[in-house]
């Protein structure tokens, strides 16, 4: 049997290096794709030692003609779209460059998969943050999106788009709706490594202050390492579809914090300071999933609940010797 071939549009992010991660395991040649193009920061791919097995290609994804390139080039069986600016607090002050990356760079991946001889396959990563506030509600695939940010109203008109696409031209095109999913690869500027790794350091002497915002919200965090297995899934099913993939249990922040602090023998209130230069403009207090479809469909469970997360991120803190740059 021929090998597939799969191309990682963002393959350099903590998802992206994963997937490729995942998807060597299985027998695929892969191609990865990076905002940064061949100079690109391949840290994670490097950390999970497959740096020399993945080929980069340079893309920008709001230039149509560097997309199909890459296509022609690589000749894809499956592209996986995890590309984009991937922070919501980011995209407050970045808006144009979020909206230019997430809605424009999805249109011009469908547009060259719609344009190809190939039936590729096609992943696109949507976000949780499109439901906003899930008002009492745990989502699942037919709750509306009220999104909330300059990130989550790019993602929810991606994610239209890969609807009308599927729709109007047949396109094997899905959306996975992930709620948040973490590891050592995610970087500081999201608030789980922020949190372990400060807790870790205060644990081993620090007399630093913990800054944080809003501590009140509530997500449901899962395993990222897993999380990718349920993309692969998708598109391995006989028609295309969009899936919420979460653990199912939801926390608030505070109690993110106190596990983690009380996990390294600390009590967290006499680290923690809130800072409202942190708080975002606007954000979504509930994150709340249902991800029974993709048990039912896919066979796709959360095995870590976010105990075992944080335990996971805090050993992998203690261990921690890649003279981090991220
Ligand atoms: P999120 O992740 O915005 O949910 O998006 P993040 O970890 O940045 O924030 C989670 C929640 O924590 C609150 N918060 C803080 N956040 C950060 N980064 N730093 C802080 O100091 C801080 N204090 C409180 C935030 O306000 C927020 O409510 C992630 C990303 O991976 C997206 O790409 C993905 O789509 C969604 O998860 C699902």
């Amino acid at each position: 049997m021929t090998q597939k071939r799969a191309l990682i549009c963002g393959v350099t992010g903590q998802d992206g290096a994963y997937l490729a991660q995942l998807l060597l395991g299985k027998g695929y040649q892969v191609w990865g794709t990076s905002r940064k193009g061949h100079t690109a920061r391949i840290a994670n791919l490097a950390t999970l030692g497959i740096a020399d097995q993945v080929q980069i290609e340079s893309m920008v994804l709001v230039d149509p003609q560097s997309i199909r390139d890459v296509v022609e080039r690589v000749q894809p069986d499956e592209i996986y779209h995890l590309a984009g600016q991937s922070s919501v607090g980011l995209s407050f002050q970045e808006p144009r460059e979020t909206w230019e990356g997430i809605a424009t760079g999805t249109v011009n991946l469908l547009e060259a998969v719609r344009l190809s001889d190939r039936p590729i396959r096609f992943y696109h990563a949507g976000s949780s943050e499109c439901f906003g506030d899930t008002q009492g509600e745990c989502a699942d695939e037919t709750t509306p999106f009220r999104p909330k940010s300059p990130y989550a109203v790019a993602k929810a008109a991606a994610t239209w788009s890969v609807a009308t696409y599927r729709e109007a031209y047949g396109l094997y095109a899905c959306t996975g709706i992930l709620f948040n999913h973490e590891s050592p690869l995610r970087p500081d500027r999201f608030v789980t490594r922020k949190i372990v790794a400060a807790a870790c350091r205060i644990a081993a002497g620090s007399d630093e202050k913990l800054h944080l915002g809003n501590v009140s919200i509530q997500r449901d965090w899962g395993w990222a390492p897993e999380y990718v297995e349920s993309m692969y899934r998708m598109l391995q099913q006989e028609n295309p579809d969009d899936y919420v993939i979460a653990t199912g249990h939801t926390i608030s922040l505070e109690q993110f914090v106190g596990i983690t602090f009380t996990n390294v023998d600390r009590q967290w209130r006499e680290h923690v300071v809130i800072d409202n230069d942190l708080l975002r403009p606007t954000e979504v207090a509930v994150g709340c999933a249902n991800p029974a479809k993709a048990a039912r469909v896919l066979g796709w469970r959360a095995t870590s609940g976010v105990k075992d997360v944080i335990a996971k991120l805090i050993t992998a803190e203690r261990e921690r010797d890649w003279g981090d740059s991220r």
